[in-house]
Formats: C-alpha cells, sequence, structure tokens
C-alpha cells in the first residue's frame, strides 16, 4: 500500500475513468489503509467484526438495515471507514488548543479539521485569546442553564439534532426541551428525506417506507430513483446482485452513470474477487435531466393507463390492480384527469427522457408482478420533492405495488438514526398524541405551537430572535445551505454549544460564548452506575435494535449523549419533570418511559432481548391506511410548470447549467475521510466540477482549467466559489456536479422544497467563469 493512500496524506490530484466492479479489492484496499490509520488496527478490526452483530455496536454510517440471515460480517467498506474513522488514538484537548487559536484553525480544511482526532475534553471559547480552555463539566451545564433561563422565551434557543443521536440520547432531548418549552428542532433530516416523511404521510398515512429487507428477495423488479448505494449504502449491492442473479430486473434512473449501480463484486466472497467477477447490477438505466423524474415517472403512468385501456377494450386482463384501486385508494378521478392534461412533450421535456425510453420503463413495470421502488436524496433535494414523492406512489398504488411480498416504497435513508429519532419526537410539528402522552406520563404542559426546522432556525438566528444554539451532533455551520449567511447566524448568537465526537467547522464560527462537549461514539462503551449500557437506533425498514460500545473510551472527560443531556437538563429546569440523574443510571428507564409514551415500543426492554431487535411495524404494509379518507390516496398534482424558479429568472440571467451537489466516495455528509472519489476517477482533489464536454466547448471552457461558480438568485447577496477545476465526464448536457459542502455557498436559503422546506441542493442554477484562483490543489484541498 503507498503512503498516498493512506487518509490525512494528500496523494497527487488525478482523473481517470474507473473501470473496475464497485467493491471488490479497491474496497478492501482502502479499508486497510484506513485500519492502519487509525493508529488502533488490531482493537479495530476486532471491533469491525462486531459491527451490527447482536450484543455489539450498530455501524455508526447509513441507515441500511442488517440482512436478517446475515453471517458474520454486517459491515462495509464506508461502515469500515466510518469506524476507524470514530475509533482513532489521535486526541483533540486541551494541548491541541493551546497550540492553534480559532482564526488559525478556520484556515484548515474540513478533512484536517476532522482529522485531528477525538475531542476528549469540554471546552470553553475564550475571545481575548482567540482559543478554547478546558472548562469543568459543571461548570458548562450552568453557563448552559445561564443562557436558557435568561431568555424571555424558550422559543430563542435552537436544538438541533443530527441523525446519529440513539433513540435513547433524543428521547431525553425532546423531553428537556418541551419542558423548556420550545418545539425548535430543527435537525438534519430537514435537509434530508423530510419530502419523503411529508409526500408519504400526506397518501398513505404513515411517513416511513413500507418495505423490510426480505422483500428484496421477492421482489420482480426494483426501481431505484436518485440513489447512489456502490458509495452511500453499500450493503445494498448485496440483496441487488442477489435479486439481478435470480432474473429480477433492477432499473436505474440516474443522470451519472454510477459505477456501483452498474456492476459489482463482493468484498465478502473471495471467489467472486478472485474470478474477478463483475455482476451487472442494472438491468436498465435511465438518464434523467436534474429534477426530471416526477414527469419520467408521469410518462409510465401515462403508458400504463393508456396499455390499461386498450388490453380491457380487447378483451385482454387489465393492466391496472382495479380490485386494489376500488377496495384501497381514492382520488383516482381527480388524478386521470391530471395524467390526461400532462402532454408528451411536456414530460419529454422536462424529464430529459424520450417518449421511447420511458416505455420501456413502463413496460419493465408492467410486466413485474411485484415491484419496489427506492429513492434517496435525488428525489428528495428538489422543490418540487413532495410531488414527486406523490408521483412515485401514484404509480405503485395503479399495480397495487404496496402491502405486499416484494412489493413497496423505500426511501432510502441517510443517518444511522435519523428515522429513530423522528419516531422519538425530535419534529418540530411532532403529532399531537404525543404530545398529549408526554403530558399524561410526566405531568407537564408542552408547547403545542409549531417550532423552528432547519432554514427557519437560520432565519431565527439571523435576524436575532434566536439567540442560542445547541447542536446534539452534526456540524450545523458546514452541512446547510447559504454558508456565508449560516456562519453570520451562528456568530449573531449569544451562546453556540457543540456536543461532539470530532473536531469540525461548527465548533469555530462561535457565538460570543461557544462550549464544545465531547461525546462518546457508537463504538465506544458506555459505562453508567448500573454497568454498561446499550442504545437503540431504528433502521430504514423500521427494525428496531440494540447497540453496545466495544471499545473503551479515549478518556473519562467525555460523556454519554444521554448523560450531557441530561446534565444541561437538571442545571437549567433542576429536577422537573424527571430524577436527571436517576436516569443516567440505567438506560432501561430511559425505554421504559419510551415504551409508555411512542405507539410500538410496548415492553421495549423485553422486546430487545430477542436476537436481532424487533419491528416496529407499519400500518401501510398491512393496508391500513392512517389518512382522512382511510384510504391510499391518489395525488393530482400538476407538472411544475418550470423548474427554474422564478427568483432565479429575476436574476435577469440564463443559468449556464445546473448543479447537484454531492457525496464523494470518500466522505460521510461533512466528515471528509479522503480525496478520493474512486468510482469517478477522481484522486487528491475535491475542488472540481464534473462537466458535458459540449458544455464546456459551448462556454470557452477548457477541460482541466479552473473556474468560479455563482449562483443565480435575485436577492441582492452574491453566492460564488472559486477555483474548482473542470473536469470533462459522461454527464447529460446542460448538468454540472460538484461535492458537498464545499458548494453549500451557492445554496440560497430560500430555495426550498415546496412542503418539506429542504435546501434545493440537487438543482442550483449557476453561471461560470474563468478563475483567476489558479490554486494548487493540495492547498485548497488539504489545507
Ligand atoms: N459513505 C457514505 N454513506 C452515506 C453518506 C455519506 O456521505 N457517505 N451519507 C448518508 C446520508 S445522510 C444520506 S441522506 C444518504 C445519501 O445517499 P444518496 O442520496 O445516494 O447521496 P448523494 O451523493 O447525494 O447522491 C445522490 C444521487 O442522486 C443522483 N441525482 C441527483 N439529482 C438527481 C435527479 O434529479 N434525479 C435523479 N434520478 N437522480 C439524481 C446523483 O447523480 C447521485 O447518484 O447516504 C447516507 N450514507
Ligand atoms: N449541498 C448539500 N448539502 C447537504 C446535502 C447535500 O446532498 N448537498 N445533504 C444533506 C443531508 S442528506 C444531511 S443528512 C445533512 C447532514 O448534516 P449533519 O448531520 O449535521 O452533518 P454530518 O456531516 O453528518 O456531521 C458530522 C459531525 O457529527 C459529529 N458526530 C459524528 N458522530 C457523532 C456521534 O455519535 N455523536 C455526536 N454527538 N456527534 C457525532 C462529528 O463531530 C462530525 O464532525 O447535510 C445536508 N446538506
Ligand atoms: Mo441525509
Amino acid at each position: 500500500m503507498t503512503h498516498e493512500s493512506l487518509p490525512g496524506h494528500t496523494p497527487e490530484p488525478r482523473f481517470e475513468p474507473y473501470n473496475g466492479p464497485a467493491a471488490g479489492w479497491g474496497a478492501l484496499k482502502s479499508v486497510a489503509a484506513f485500519w492502519l490509520d487509525s493508529k488502533q488496527p488490531i482493537k479495530n478490526i476486532r471491533a469491525l467484526l462486531k459491527t451490527n452483530q447482536h450484543g455489539s455496536f450498530d455501524c455508526p454510517g447509513c441507515a441500511w438495515g442488517d440482512d436478517p440471515n446475515g453471517g458474520r460480517i454486517q459491515f462495509c467498506e464506508n461502515g469500515a471507514k466510518a469506524v476507524n474513522w470514530e475509533a482513532t488514538k489521535r486526541q483533540v484537548g486541551r494541548d491541541f488548543f493551546a497550540r492553534h487559536s480559532v482564526s488559525e484553525l478556520l484556515q484548515r480544511s474540513d478533512h484536517w479539521l476532522e482529522y485531528q482526532g477525538r475531542l476528549v475534553e469540554p471546552m470553553r471559547y475564550d475571545a481575548s485569546t482567540d482559543r478554547y480552555q478546558p472548562i469543568g463539566w459543571d461548570e458548562a451545564f450552568t453557563l448552559i442553564a445561564d443562557h436558557l433561563n435568561r431568555l424571555d422565551s424558550p422559543d430563542k434557543a435552537e436544538f438541533y439534532t443530527s441523525g446519529r443521536a440513539s433513540n435513547e440520547a433524543a428521547f431525553l432531548y425532546q423531553l428537556f426541551v418541551r419542558t423548556f418549552g420550545t418545539n425548535n428542532f430543527p435537525d438534519c433530516s430537514n435537509m434530508c428525506h423530510e419530502a419523503s416523511g411529508v409526500g408519504l404521510s400526506q397518501t398513505i398515512g404513515t411517513g416511513k417506507g413500507t418495505v423490510t429487507f426480505d422483500d428484496f428477495a421477492e421482489a420482480d423488479a426494483i426501481f431505484i430513483f436518485g440513489q447512489n448505494p456502490g458509495t452511500n449504502h453499500p450493503r445494498m449491492l448485496a440483496p441487488l446482485s442477489e435479486a439481478v442473479r435470480r432474473g429480477a430486473q433492477v432499473v436505474c434512473f440516474n443522470p451519472l452513470k454510477e459505477r456501483g449501480l452498474q456492476r459489482f463484486q463482493d468484498p465478502q466472497a473471495i471467489h467472486d474477487m478472485l474470478k474477478n467477477g463483475s455482476e451487472p447490477l442494472n438491468t436498465a438505466y435511465f438518464r434523467p435531466a436534474l429534477g426530471g423524474d416526477m414527469a419520467a415517472v408521469r410518462g409510465m403512468v401515462k403508458c400504463l393507463v393508456t396499455w390499461d385501456e386498450e388490453a380491457r377494450a380487447n378483451g385482454q386482463p387489465a393492466v391496472l390492480d382495479w380490485d386494489f384501486i376500488n377496495e384501497q385508494t381514492q382520488g383516482l378521478a381527480a388524478y386521470l384527469a391530471v395524467v390526461r392534461m400532462t402532454t408528451w412533450a411536456q414530460i419529454e421535456s422536462q424529464s430529459g427522457l424520450t417518449r421511447a425510453d420511458i416505455e420501456v420503463a413502463a413496460d419493465i413495470y408492467r410486466k413485474a408482478d411485484n415491484v419496489m421502488v427506492c429513492w434517496a436524496m435525488g428525489i428528495t433535494q428538489h422543490r418540487h420533492s413532495v410531488p414527486t414523492v406523490q408521483e412515485l406512489v401514484n404509480l405503485q398504488l395503479l399495480r397495487g405495488n404496496i402491502g405486499r411480498p416484494g412489493a413497496g416504497l423505500c426511501p432510502v435513508r441517510g443517518h444511522s438514526n435519523v428515522q429513530g429519532d423522528r419516531t422519538m419526537g425530535i419534529d418540530e410539528k411532532a403529532p399531537a398524541p404525543l404530545l398529549d402522552a408526554l403530558e399524561r406520563e410526566f405531568g407537564i404542559q408542552v408547547p403545542r405551537h409549531q417550532g423552528h426546522n432547519t432554514v427557519e432556525a437560520i432565519e431565527a438566528m439571523d435576524s436575532g430572535e434566536a439567540r442560542v444554539f445547541i447542536g446534539l451532533g452534526g456540524n450545523f455551520a458546514q452541512a446547510t445551505p447559504d454558508t456565508a449567511l449560516t456562519h453570520k447566524a451562528l456568530a449573531n448568537c449569544d451562546l453556540t454549544v457543540q456536543i461532539s465526537t470530532k473536531l469540525n467547522r461548527s465548533h469555530l464560527i462561535t457565538g460570543k460564548d461557544a462550549l464544545i462537549l465531547p461525546c462518546l461514539g457508537r463504538t465506544d462503551i458506555d459505562r453508567q452506575a448500573n454497568g454498561p449500557q446499550a442504545v437503540t437506533v431504528e433502521d430504514s425498514f423500521s427494525m428496531i435494535h440494540a447497540s453496545y460500545g466495544q471499545l473503551p473510551p479515549q478518556s473519562d472527560r467525555m460523556k454519554s449523549e444521554p448523560a450531557i443531556i441530561a446534565g444541561m437538563a437538571k442545571a437549567t429546569l433542576g429536577n422537573r419533570p424527571i430524577d436527571w440523574d436517576a436516569v443516567i443510571a440505567d438506560y432501561d428507564r430511559i425505554r421504559d418511559w419510551i415504551a409508555r409514551t411512542i405507539p410500538g415500543f410496548e415492553n421495549f426492554n423485553e422486546r430487545l432481548k430477542q436476537s436481532r431487535g424487533f419491528y416496529l411495524g407499519n400500518p401501510a404494509r398491512e393496508r391500513r391506511w392512517q389518512t382522512a379518507g382511510g384510504r391510499a390516496g391518489f395525488s393530482p398534482n400538476p407538472l411544475p410548470g418550470d423548474l427554474l424558479h422564478d427568483r432565479v429568472k429575476a436574476s435577469g440571467q440564463t443559468p449556464d447549467v445546473i448543479l447537484q451537489t454531492l457525496r464523494s466516495h470518500d466522505q460521510y455528509n461533512t466528515t471528509v475521510y479522503g480525496l478520493n472519489d474512486r468510482y469517478r476517477g477522481v484522486s487528491g482533489q475535491r475542488r472540481v466540477v464534473f462537466m458535458n464536454a459540449d458544455d464546456i466547448k459551448r462556454l470557452g471552457l477548457e477541460d482541466g482549467e479552473r473556474v468560479d461558480m455563482t449562483s443565480l438568485w435575485e436577492d441582492g447577496r452574491q453566492r460564488s466559489v472559486t477555483g474548482f477545476k473542470v473536469l470533462a465526464y459522461d454527464i447529460p448536457a446542460g448538468q454540472a456536479a460538484a461535492y458537498y459542502p464545499e458548494t453549500n455557498p451557492l445554496v440560497p436559503l430560500e430555495s426550498r422544497g415546496e412542503g418539506s422546506h429542504t435546501p434545493t441542493s440537487k438543482f442550483i442554477a449557476i453561471k461560470l467563469t474563468r478563475s483567476a484562483a489558479q490554486d494548487d490543489d493540495r492547498i485548497l484541498a488539504a489545507g
């Protein structure tokens, strides 16, 4: 292994198309580099083998579920990176902060910051020296309580959550915050699958996916929209390739030819690798325009409806499932009226696909008895994401593809417990039954008015309405849109508190007062008064299971997330509404409350002892529709008139291209593990923009030269990023792609999903100009 492939070192910037399969030897090599670099490779190998095993920890990576019949190895390349990244021996404590001022740290890259190691003791920012200084835990909690209790309204504080927080931490957090008196729960979900929750609740009466792991083995066709599982959910490749092997169809909609969706090699099956086998993964691949999926699916629906009419007129079996439609659904007539009004010309121009392409997709759909539809950020980060999710539901309802084996809806979640956090009440608009249950159980009155989501929290901090920001995990400063504005908003606060495992930019964008509170991660042993504690998580398939850390913590000055929350709560509220110390002694007590207040968790502690956890259930899966009419609803949404926002048009300029922001293979959201993106052929650099060769020519640019990008939005602000290297890439004309979070300065705060408020990170109208900054990659990338 070369020195260059080690994380923390900057390899030569290179770009050459990658022709190997996904996973395979490349994955093993990359994992090995991260093992060695953790500085405790043997410990971590032992830990890794326990990932997602009964009695061990849940992988801190993505929310993909475990194979119920899985063997001894239940992790993937990127899970291994996540584990080694968390379980490093490097430490960031008082010595580190004595050496580096905050202004100096601000010059470093995101990669460098997190690479420095685990945060090991609580620190407070001292503006006079521009340095973080050690602070005691009790002092830190008192400082937080003083700030919170000084506010003239609880609504002047924002309580962010990132999706790694366990169910136990999330439950305590929302209890603390609601007792304090606000529903201000901005969370990462607001930037992620919010549109899925909204779109599904309105139509099938529940905001979660209806499938479980076993459905993959029974599907005849699996449609995957706007998702890159080879990088972001690698364990999904195994059931997909099994599906292909047994003759099922895997149909992809993605403007990029993502390697993991094309060919796959199982790194855990040594014979696969020796024969250098490359399992073809997809059976059809469609490359829509950005934001074109709703139109594409509408086209498929148009085909199905027409074919159904023809078949029935000719006395042949119907194409649509009329029994299902008549017994289980409502609103078909209004929907069909909208479908009829949608012209093929509209569909073709908006989807970027031809009618012939769409007919092929519809034909595969029709011929499959059981169809699963999966999707991720390519669907949810658009202005019309809610109607697009609802169009996927419309499609599935027409052939009864919900609530039977091998069929259903599968929003593939991001963070490992993002779904569980919502279930626990991390929700700025929590359902009334949950609030009622909290009031009953704890004898408190909770606020009923809606709180702030992520973009509203930024607005409130920017205007000075919100004064305190507390982040339970995540990297708010970098994950959110409109970076300059968001940084200004955070800096405007009286107090910012970050509860974190690793150093990131959010620690450097300080309020007048600022705290770093170091917490245990998923891999760490969490020992409390009654012994080592388990926490629980909920995966994408609504399976609940326990997670036990396996490695001794790096320092005794770190606390668990539940302990930090209890500490803040006790200092702020006293022993109201519970004895906060007692609850931390044994997390079974938290679970007893969850069992009494959250539906589906009855006998939580007992059921947890079952080997692979338990299924939370999903009414829509049983065809119980918790909607107003008691049936599953068709949604009669017209296609958007124009994908370009009026505020873009009001800028008076025409965009050169539409930019989507996405993840490289070596990152976990804002955590940049390394500078390579193996499947896209990029190494040693991240400030790149993938473009179509014809567009490069049309714009008078050259492959390999550096450009500045400016987004178009009429509000008097300038939003630019500089020095991105143009890479000629196989991408549809008119589109560009570049990595997040480097491109977040381009996303206007007000460019959001209708009904979801999700920043439109996959659709940014931009102009490109030749850059004056012909900087060296190494400086730009590695800091
Ligand atoms: N290793 C790793 N794993 C992760 C993460 C990570 O950063 N690293 N992040 C986690 C999180 S929080 C999440 S939410 C998920 C994210 O998982 P993904 O949603 O797979 O993540 P993205 O990289 O944003 O990829 C979006 C994909 O959608 C495509 N796309 C973009 N716009 C469109 C469009 O308009 N239509 C269609 N059809 N496709 C489009 C892009 O080409 C890309 O392939 O992964 C989770 N897992
Ligand atoms: N432009 C653009 N913006 C996006 C997206 C996009 O595709 N494009 N994707 C959006 C999506 S889908 C998401 S989910 C958000 C992600 O937003 P966040 O969840 O806020 O961001 P992360 O990068 O996942 O957070 C990383 C930090 O979490 C901390 N951390 C890690 N593990 C733990 C833990 O166990 N406990 C605690 N307390 N802290 C921990 C570490 O300090 C690390 O630095 O970003 C969104 N932003
Ligand atoms: Mo996400």
